[in-house]
């Protein structure tokens, strides 16, 4: 059979456009898994025979030393060596060395079964750009520790979807299939067991087409690489690095606006539960404005970070950064403060009214203190942005509230038009 008819068998497969390549690559992480690998690369082979595709299967291997790599080579596997440990570091040496325009990935212990190959790459083949199996019915009994199977995969799951949209219902999954060519956009870096959780997100923030269908996940053979807490850990760590909005703005813009009514409700003697709240209590609300503005700042400096050197895309910063530029961060902290300064200077006038004895306004005091510092935060946090806009990597001319200092620089008028031209 030539290439070209095998390419066509079933009417599945549609022609590459170079005939030397393979048309998908099975890559398998392999560590220490002598008891199955030789089987799994066996059954990868079948399935691409079975399904009449053209292909190549891939061993991810770094620093087995039970002899994995060598009884994969020995039933056609190429085995990539990895100096890096991890999982992570391991698939994206076998990404390195695919060649197939599709990559379907799964792990090397028979818990997936390879016979689905022809259909992850059916789905591709329909438009899809990265296929997710969902295993999470289909569990064979003790093939999923109950920790997991009711606890950590659909808790990080669910935050994972809460926090990113992707609308995968099993992100750990570890039998998937995408295109080669999306590997680029998705510029993968993670090095441990959080890949799968990377791959995914970075996928919806891309805007990749995503698919998914169940599968069966069967009891391992061999001893399990996964370590619950180690690398559920750094799958939520992973999860909220990326998502400076739900870990510092919202929690920030909480903490400041319960702080703020504190400060109302003691300050305007509201009774609340039935009794008035006197000067613990404003101090409680001060320091949830002060520490909850500071969280702001910070989460708008990790989004500014995260959007000029780290490539991330975040449409609520993108509409923050062009309504706001620099002056209105100097104006608002600047106004704050100068509050805190004027019913500071009220009370020294107070003070020096009554020949600087007994003053007893320590209420005030707090309040006009709080609203100094809050003001000396934002006022010197937007100057910070400014500057990390401006050091930004990224040439993409879209800055509006962080690009004072350029816009110096540049002829009148000149920033209105870089605005509409990025509308
Ligand atoms: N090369 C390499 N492969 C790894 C590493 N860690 C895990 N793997 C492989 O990656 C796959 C997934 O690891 P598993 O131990 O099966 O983890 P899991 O599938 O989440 O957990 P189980 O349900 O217990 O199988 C297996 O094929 C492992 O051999 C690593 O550090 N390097
Ligand atoms: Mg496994």
């Amino acid at each position: 059979m030539s290439s070209l008819q095998t390419r066509r068998v079933n009417g599945l497969l549609s022609p590459a456009e170079d005939e030397s390549e393979p048309l998908v690559t099975v890559v398998i992480p392999c560590l220490n898994e002598a008891m199955t690998i030789a089987q799994c690369v066996r059954q990868a082979w079948e399935a691409l025979e079975r399904g009449g595709i053209p292909g190549e299967v891939v061993v991810a291997d770094n620093g087995s030393t039970d002899g994995s790599p060598a009884l994969a080579a020995r039933v056609g596997a190429r085995v990539v060596h990895e100096p890096r440990r991890g999982y992570g570091s391991a698939y994206r040496a076998g990404f390195a060395a695919a060649s197939g325009r599709y990559i379907v990935m799964a792990d090397a212990d028979l818990t997936y079964d390879f016979s689905e190959i022809p259909r992850f790459v059916e789905r591709l083949e329909d438009g899809a750009e990265l296929v997710m199996g969902d295993r999470m019915d289909n569990i064979h009994p003790g093939a999923m520790p109950w920790l997991h199977r009711y606890v950590g995969n659909p808790l990080l799951t669910g935050l994972l979807n809460v926090l990113f949209r992707t609308g995968v219902k099993d992100a750990h999954c570890g039998m998937r299939a995408l295109r080669r060519d999306a590997l680029p956009r998705l510029g993968l870096r993670t090095t441990g067991m959080e890949f799968a959780s990377e791959m995914v997100i970075r996928a919806a923030q891309e805007g990749l087409e995503i698919d998914q269908f169940p599968i069966q996940y069967r009891r391992r053979g061999g001893e399990s690489k996964l370590s619950s807490f180690r690398d559920g850990w750094r799958h939520l760590r992973f999860l909220l690095v990326h998502s400076p909005r739900h870990l510092f703005i919202f929690p920030g813009a909480l903490m400041a606006l319960l702080g703020a009514l504190i400060a109302l409700v003691v300050l305007a003697r509201v009774h609340v539960f039935g009794r008035p709240w006197e000067l613990h209590t404003l101090i409680g609300g001060s320091l949830l404005m002060v520490v909850g503005t500071q969280v702001i700042a910070l989460g708008l400096c990790a989004h500014a970070y995260g959007t000029y050197f780290m490539g991330d895309r975040d449409p609520w910063f993108d509409r923050m950064r062009r309504r706001y530029r620099l002056e209105h961060g100097l104006l608002f902290g600047g106004a704050i403060g100068l509050a805190g300064l004027v019913i500071a200077g009220l009370l020294l006038w107070t003070w020096a009214e009554r020949g600087f004895g007994a003053l007893a306004e320590e209420r005030w005091a707090v309040l006009a203190a709080t609203l100094m510092i809050v003001g000396i935060q934002v006022f010197f946090s937007s100057f910070l942005l400014s500057i990390l806009g401006l050091r930004r990597r990224d040439p993409a001319p879209d800055l509006e509230w962080v690009s004072a200092l350029e816009d110096r620089q540049a002829p009148a008028g000149i920033d209105q038009s870089r605005v509409a031209g990025r509308a």
